[in-house]
């Protein structure tokens, strides 16, 4: 059954095949969605113009969204290409690289400044410059990980930001509820993506997560889009304000730990 049928979607945070982004275009793509792309500046263009072609999606927009010209630019395009939308997906998220190992007490004011900007305040800027093209019945999505709740190691200023898009979601699901536009979240476990490449100890980490989740699987862009089509859909109507794991269930641990191996005979 195709359950975004009749939808727009504009997605946000596209940088190529392995992105996040990518994964709920191709599930929204099969269940039906019109969709739209922005992406964070003119180096990516080359990278996203054919993955808009290979779905046939005209709609490929440069947006940095630490720019409120930007952001009100694509606001205007879409709603000149769409008149209203259905759904925004925010798949963004940045820290200096440098910010992203050793002590967490090393963050700088700026790298702090940026991690907050890219990472949180943009979705709460995208959510009031959409807010007036946004269809009754609508919803947003962004995307989380677990270090916001728990401390991920390196992860450091990203989990803060992180601690607090998922406040965001809770107070923009207050928001917009009487509007009947409902605000989610998914966390999902590691992703080989481009925001993974190269994190010191990311190969270790990913490791251990496949060995200690209680599905002792891999998480797969493919796995985040599917239940982004359904927290996006009418299938979850009265679900607002939440964070949904896609994780192989590795949070309900409170032990990670290896299984005991079958002893032998
Ligand atoms: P990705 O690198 O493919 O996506 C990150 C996107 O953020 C890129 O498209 C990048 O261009 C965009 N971006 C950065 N700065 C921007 C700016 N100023 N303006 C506009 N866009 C900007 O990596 P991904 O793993 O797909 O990340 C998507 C989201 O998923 C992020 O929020 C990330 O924190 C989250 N996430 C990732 C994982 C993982 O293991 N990969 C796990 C949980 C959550
Ligand atoms: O949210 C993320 C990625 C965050 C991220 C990654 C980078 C690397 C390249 C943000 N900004 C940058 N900036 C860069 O220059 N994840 C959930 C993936 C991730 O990143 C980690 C992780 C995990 C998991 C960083 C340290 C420890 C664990």
């Amino acid at each position: 059954m195709k359950l975004l049928k009749g939808k727009t979607a504009l997605i946000f945070g596209l940088a190529n095949k392995r992105s996040i982004a990518w994964g709920i275009a191709q599930a929204f793509h099969q269940h039906g969605a019109q969709l739209g792309f922005s992406y964070a500046g003119e180096a990516l263009e080359r990278r996203v113009n054919p993955l808009a072609d290979s779905l046939g999606v005209t709609f490929v927009e440069s947006c940095d969204v630490s720019k409120d010209e930007d952001i009100a630019q694509v606001v205007a395009k879409a709603k000149e290409a769409f008149g209203e939308i259905d759904i925004l997906i925010h798949s963004i998220g940045f820290a200096n690289r440098d910010e992203l190992q050793g002590p967490y007490y090393n963050t700088s004011r700026e790298g702090f400044r940026l991690a907050m900007d890219i990472s949180v305040y943009s979705f709460t800027a995208l959510a009031k410059a959409f807010q007036p093209i946004i269809r009754p019945g609508g919803a947003l999505l962004t995307l989380t990980y677990n270090g916001g709740d728990k401390v991920a190691p390196n992860y450091n200023v990203m989990g803060v930001a992180k601690a607090a898009l998922e406040a965001s979601t809770r107070y923009l699901a207050y928001d917009l509820g009487p509007q009947n536009v409902r605000v989610n979240a998914i966390s999902a476990g590691p992703i080989r993506t481009l925001a993974a490449a190269g994190v010191s100890g990311f190969k270790t980490m990913y490791r251990q997560f496949t060995e200690f989740a209680p599905l002792q699987q891999e998480i797969s862009i493919e796995d985040v889009g599917n239940t982004a089509v359904y927290l996006c859909s009418d299938l979850a109507a009265k679900t607002t304000g939440e964070i949904v794991f896609v994780d192989s269930g590795y949070n309900i641990l409170g032990v990670p730990a290896p299984r005991e191996k079958e002893s032998e005979p």
